[in-house]
């Protein structure tokens, strides 16, 4: 294993012990509200989210205790999202992460609540911790980049967007601009925030287009997974997108032309870190976002 792939599996063994020490701390009561969101939480996750935090940290020599709110906070607010996708309104989808999603567990009313908790708790774990390390100024500016990120302009308009769009008059462009704000804002957010946090803007904006195609690239290799991947390995079922004639990229285009895609986002992404020497994380981890497919 070399050095990132290293730094890569501790980094992952480190946000699991996070997520565990957090959502069992003491001020984190028992009840039916915290067994959700922990059984969500715990269900497990490829944790892609913290560890491009972590990572966008090792490009910026930011170690990585400093930046544990950071990653807890995305981790919280993507998994209320699937939360809230999964739902009976939206996707009702009924396996996540390779377990029965929350609602079939606990009931549609508690899963909207364990979803509307998370966001909460990503926000009240930045404003408990996120000062600890970094000047309260530049800790509301990457409050603010998440914020952005996950709100109506950005990953709430991509599901509304999503929701609205129909595969007789979709085009490319549409997709893409749906792919952008659904997927890619809060993968931008993820990197970008560190790079906020120690005042860093030309790295900012190498990373937020590392982020941009990361997250097309991603999206793009879920929506093909959808048409081909194993859903024991993905967690969740298969062939959902086409049975509800969903605006895919497959769907538009085909999967050749698709993988087109995934090559192209990928080379941008890469090109974006300019081979930096502490780029080796994020680029490890587009590598193996973009190999889930073979
Ligand atoms: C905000 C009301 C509301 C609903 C949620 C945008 C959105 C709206 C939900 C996002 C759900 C979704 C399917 C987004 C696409 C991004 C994506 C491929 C998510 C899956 O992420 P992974 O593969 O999942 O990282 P794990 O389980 O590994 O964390």
């Amino acid at each position: 294993m070399d050095a990132a792939a290293r730094w890569l599996a501790e980094s992952q063994a480190l946000v699991e012990s996070w997520i565990r020490t957090d959502m069992e701390r003491e001020e984190v009561p028992g009840g039916r509200i915290h067994e959700a969101m922990r059984y969500s939480l715990l269900a497990g996750g490829k944790r892609l989210r913290p560890l491009l935090v972590l990572a966008a940290g090792r490009y910026l020599g930011i170690r990585r205790g400093a930046l544990r709110a950071w990653a807890l906070a995305v981790e919280y607010l993507h998994t209320y999202s699937l939360i809230h996708d999964d739902l009976p309104a939206m996707d009702d989808d009924d396996f996540r992460r390779g377990v029965p999603t929350s609602h079939r567990v606990f009931g549609e009313a508690l899963a909207i609540l364990a979803g509307d908790a998370l966001l909460t708790e990503a926000f009240l774990c930045l404003a408990r911790e996120g000062a600890v390390e970094f000047a309260p100024e530049r800790v509301l500016a990457a409050m603010r980049v998440l914020a952005e990120a996950a709100g109506s302009r950005g990953l709430i308009a991509g599901q509304v967007a999503d929701l609205g769009a129909d595969l007789h008059t979709a085009d490319l462009g549409l997709l893409e601009s749906i792919h952008r704000r659904k997927t890619a804002t809060l993968i931008t957010a993820a990197v970008a925030m560190p790079a906020v946090l120690v005042g860093e803007t030309q790295a900012q904006e190498r990373l937020e287009q590392f982020g941009e195609h990361f997250g097309l690239a991603f999206q793009i290799v879920d929506d093909i997974l959808n048409v081909v991947g194993d859903p024991r390995q993905m967690g969740k079922a298969q062939g959902t997108d086409a049975a509800r004639g969903k605006v895919t990229y497959p769907a538009l285009i085909g999967l050749d032309e698709s993988r087109r895609w995934v090559q192209y986002h990928r080379d941008r992404a890469l090109q974006a870190l300019q081979g930096h020497p502490r780029a080796d994380a994020l680029a490890l981890l587009l590598e193996q976002a973009v190999e889930r497919e073979r």
